[in-house]
């Protein structure tokens, strides 16, 4: 199995130059390299997706997965892997999937721990539809919906997903191949919820990479939560000229993934006989 063989024949229709071919590039190599390493077989890996510009990575990724709905990868991915928990499955979302339309599903699957790696392409903006706010755009962002410029503050996905107990907690950059290709394997090969939030400038609706460019500097693993949402809480996704972003894995914690907690496969076993004892119990005679 080679590189090339992880692409797809379709045609790419991202804008030229956009960071989201880095991240397709970094997904690509951490498949490859898991497959290579036998942590799995290709035919185990599933990508599901929501709805944008980070979407159609489905379409040029080899492997087999899901086209989800706008905000709808995290619950896709959760029901595919307590369908077959032998399955890979990573979730790819938009900031505006994740965190807007789709965010009661991030909460809780950062409470539940189901076995899925999610990574958000974050590029603070509705990107597909041209640029309107989602949580993560900056205060004052002049865009579609907010000509005047965004009136709201900023939600911080990483302090929430650590908040509501998310076993894995990264972010990376696009441009970063190296270590985004390692954190993706890293978060593919945790047991349970592991999310990374990669930053992902959108070239022609929300260019902020002169921005992040000189601000990253990498960090380790917190040894516990607190230190970790403190970590956490030093960049609130705005443009603060002082802010510095830390990048790496910030959180990572054992504890048992949703599949482990329930028997979710025999589920579809349970007799109905005893519901309806149930409603005997409950019926008005
Ligand atoms: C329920 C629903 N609401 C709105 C839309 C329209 N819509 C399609 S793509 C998109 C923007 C996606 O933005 P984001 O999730 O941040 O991904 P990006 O395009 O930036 O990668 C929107 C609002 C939709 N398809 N479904």
């Amino acid at each position: 199995m080679k590189l090339k063989n992880m692409g797809t024949p379709v045609a790419n229709t991202w804008c030229p130059a956009c960071p989201n071919f880095l991240i397709l590039s970094s997904a690509k190599k951490a498949i490859l390299e898991l497959v290579t390493e036998k942590h799995a077989k290709h035919n185990d890996f599933v990508g599901v997706t929501g709805i944008g510009c980070h979407g159609k990575i489905y379409d040029y990724i080899n492997i087999g997965g899901f086209y989800g709905l706008h905000g709808r990868a995290i619950p896709a991915a959760t029901g595919i892997v307590l369908g077959n928990p032998n399955l890979k499955v990573i979730a790819f979302a938009g900031d505006g999937d994740a965190y807007a339309e789709g965010i009661s599903h991030f909460i809780n699957s950062a409470r539940m721990n189901p076995n899925y790696a999610l990574f958000v392409h974050n590029n603070k903006v509705f990107a597909l539809t041209t640029g309107q706010i989602t949580p993560t755009s900056e205060k004052g962002y002049k865009g579609k919906s907010t000509p005047d410029g965004n009136p709201f503050p900023t939600i911080n996905p990483l302090a929430l997903a650590l908040q509501a107990g998310a076993s894995f907690v990264a972010r990376e950059y696009a441009l970063d191949i190296k270590n985004l290709t390692a954190t993706m394997k890293a978060a593919i090969k945790h047991k349970g919820f592991a999310y990374v939030d990669i930053i992902q400038p959108c070239l022609t609706f929300h260019n902020f990479s002169d921005y992040v460019k000189d601000k990253m500097y990498r960090i380790k693993p917190s040894k516990n939560l607190e230190s970790a949402i403190k970590t956490a809480s030093t960049w609130d996704y705005s443009l603060n000229p002082k802010a510095k972003i830390p990048v790496g894995i910030f959180y990572k914690e054992n504890r048992p993934t949703l599949g482990e907690m329930f028997d979710t496969k025999a589920w579809h076993k349970v007799k109905r006989t005893s519901n309806l004892k149930l409603w005997d119990t409950l019926r008005v005679k």
